[in-house]
């Protein structure tokens, strides 16, 4: 590329959790940044709202095309249309629990979107030109081999999606090894923010215990309370994307932060950061947790019921299979790309936490001793 041309990167995903940060990580960069947007019947928009102009605005710092990672006719003429440098295919179904309801559909969208994507470089020519990057999955290794996880661990997924992510990193190996595409998977293991989703277990958590403390909600019904995940935070994750095509060389990295933790824990320092500690109670189906303690550490109103449980286990959360132990060992990253996890477990749970008290903080008296992160 010449000195002064604008490079130009296509996000699938776009509306998402990681597209919504990417695309404003790649606009910081100066990035002429185009978003694939499924057509919803009610507005899907609400993460890039504040990066979107008019329809009509070319302007725009994110310039939105209807598209769907199950229709390869609209791709290809998409991939012409735009002439990307550079693709992030971050658009999957990405719910581990929903894929056991809906395994077909995440094949085709997880396995099959990454396989049109990746043939789409290929028939149209342009693969000399794009650099392809995959968002593949640490729920590929599923029942772990070894710990902590690298580029190396044999894989063995244990549910439709990790089955079917696993698919599409195989199938980005050998698109790279078979026609030379510069294209490299991230094997990304859990990371959060603000953002995420709220059926995922962190934002649920730190949604539900401040609703809890402030009575609006009695209890947190959750699933699989021992499962440990590798959990770091959303906007460090994707300059690691951006890093991989930047590399001469296409290739597979683990992203993670090498520490790991169980939802147990994350709940236990979530009622903590308000100043409540727990006792668990039972095992099994029947294990609940209750206030054991509370020392407000904020000095607007919190309360709880006495010897009400506010954690219950609820086999609707209970997936048929689980990955029990995830924990990723990102050396490698650290060596070639020089990334590195800045945010760990506790400032986790603080950011997560903070950002569900500021959700609540217009009913609040007093804010005034909270630091806001700046989401
Ligand atoms: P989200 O669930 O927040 O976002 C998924 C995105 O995919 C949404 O923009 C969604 O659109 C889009 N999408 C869903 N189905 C289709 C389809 N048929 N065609 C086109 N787009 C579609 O996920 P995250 O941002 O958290 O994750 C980004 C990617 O990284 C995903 O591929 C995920 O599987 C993977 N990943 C995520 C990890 C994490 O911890 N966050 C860890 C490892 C991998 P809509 O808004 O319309 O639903
Ligand atoms: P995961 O994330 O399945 O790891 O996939 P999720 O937050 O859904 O679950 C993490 C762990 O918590 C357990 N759990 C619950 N999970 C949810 N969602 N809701 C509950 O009530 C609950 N109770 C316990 C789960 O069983 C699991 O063990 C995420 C997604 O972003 C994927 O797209 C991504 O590929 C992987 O992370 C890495």
């Amino acid at each position: 590329m010449g000195v002064g041309v604008v490079k130009k990167a296509l996000i699938t995903g776009v509306t998402g959790q990681d597209g919504s940060y990417l695309a404003e990580f790649l606009i910081s960069k100066g990035y002429e940044v185009h978003g694939l947007i499924r057509r919803a019947s009610s507005l899907n928009t609400k993460r890039i709202h504040h990066l979107c102009g008019l329809p009509h605005d070319q302007n725009a710092d994110l310039l939105l095309h209807y598209g769907d990672l199950t229709d390869s006719s609209g791709l290809n003429r998409l991939l012409e249309k735009i002439g990307p440098d550079e693709i992030y295919n971050l658009g999957a179904q990405s719910h581990v629990q929903v894929s056991f309801e809906m395994p077909e559909y995440t094949a085709e969208v997880d396995a099959l979107g990454a396989l049109r994507l990746l043939d789409a470089i290929k028939e149209t020519g342009l693969k000399e030109q794009i650099r392809f990057f995959q968002a593949s999955s640490s729920e590929i290794y599923g029942e772990v081999h070894e710990i902590p996880q690298t580029e190396t661990t044999a894989f063995c997924p244990r549910s439709p999606y990790g089955v079917a992510k696993l698919y599409a990193y195989w199938m980005t190996v050998n698109y790279r090894k078979a026609y030379s595409l510069h294209a490299s998977n991230g094997i990304f293991f859990n990371h959060e923010s603000p953002r995420r989703g709220e059926m995922f277990v962190t934002r649920k958590i730190a949604q539900t215990v401040v609703a809890i403390l402030r009575q609006e909600q009695e209890c947190l019904h959750i699933g699989n309370l021992d499962a440990k995940r590798d959990w770091g935070y959303a906007p460090e994750f994707v300059e690691a994307m951006w890093l991989m095509l930047q590399q001469d060389q296409p290739d597979d990295y683990v992203i993670a932060t090498g520490e790991s933790h169980s939802v147990r824990e994350f709940i236990e320092r979530a009622f903590s950061f308000l100043g409540a500690t727990l006792e668990w109670h039972g095992t099994g189906l029947n294990e609940t947790a209750v206030i054991k303690s509370f020392e407000p550490v904020f000095d607007f109103k919190l309360s709880f019921k006495k010897g009400v449980p506010v954690v219950r286990v609820d086999p609707a959360f209970l997936r048929p299979m689980d990955v029990e132990l995830l924990m990723g060992d990102p050396t490698k990253a650290k060596h070639v790309l020089g990334w590195e996890p800045k945010v760990r477990f506790n400032d986790l749970v603080r950011i997560m936490m903070e950002a569900a008290l500021a959700d609540h903080a217009t009913s609040f008296q007093n804010i005034g001793n909270l630091r806001f992160a700046p989401f």
